[in-house]
């Protein structure tokens, strides 16, 4: 005689279970980002862009919902997705740099704002340059001496091969009371595409300790150098001096 009751019990507790599982069924589904364009190439999470580029952003979410962009915390703006959930919104660089972190949430009517789509640019508005130089004492007729020069940042040449060519660089010395003498046989970008190795003659180049010599590299157009960014670097004639050490 009891059994219907229960079953019937059973069946109110499970109706009342599904009505609580699952996601809050108050609150809009998150958007999403497709891409992020500046207008000449994709954009991934965490990239750097230039000064005064405009980025476009393309997303999906909920068919006619509010898409509120928020910029390190504040709302910045916002925009709507159309009746197929598709949205784009765009933002231009300034001139200060740093990192901008975006937040994308929507909003469905009636139904709570939606957990946050993050994606972040490092705005970068200064061109390349070399930074320094640093030169190692070496031993007469050991291995070749060697001379290092540090771009400020990692570099994108577009013509490696004019880059390294001999006629571009060049050594001289300040000061070289000690005897140093080098002269660039050599001139390769590291891996990084920070660092430029320059070799001298192992049989008659030697740097002393304390001896302080001088980098001299001519920008040719042609090498196409950027940073990752795409400020150009534009320098026609960089001098580093640097101290021989130890
Ligand atoms: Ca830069």
């Amino acid at each position: 005689m009891k059994k219907p009751i229960v079953f019937l019990s059973v069946l109110v507790l499970l109706v009342v279970l599904a009505g609580c599982g699952g996601p809050s069924p108050s609150q809009t589904q998150k958007p999403q980002l497709i891409t992020v364009n500046d207008g000449s190439k994709n954009l991934q999470n965490g990239d750097p862009v230039r000064g005064g580029v405009t980025v476009t952003f393309t997303g999906s979410g909920p068919a006619d919902a509010i898409i509120r962009v928020y910029l390190n915390g504040t709302l910045l703006g916002s925009t709507t997705t159309n009746s197929a959930g598709s949205f784009t919104w765009s933002w231009t660089s300034g001139t200060t740099e740093g990192t901008f972190a975006f937040a994308f949430t929507a909003k469905a009517e009636e139904l709570l704002e939606s957990d946050q789509e993050t994606f972040s640019l490092v705005v970068d508005t200064t061109p390349p340059y070399f930074l320094s130089c640093s030169a190692k004492a070496d031993a007469p007729l050991d291995a070749a001496p060697t001379i290092t020069v540090q771009f400020n940042e990692p570099v994108v040449i577009g013509d490696v091969n004019l880059f390294e060519h001999l006629a571009y660089w060049a050594v001289s010395c300040v000061a070289c009371p000690g005897g140093s003498h080098f002269t660039v046989t050599e001139a390769t970008l590291e891996e990084g595409s920070q660092t430029v190795t320059l070799t001298g003659k192992w049989d008659t180049d030697q740097l002393v300790t304390g001896d302080q010599v001088m980098v001299h590299f001519i920008y040719n157009s042609l090498m196409d150098i950027k940073d990752r960014a795409g400020n150009a670097f534009s320098t026609p004639l960089s001098i580093l001096t640097c101290t021989v050490t130890p």
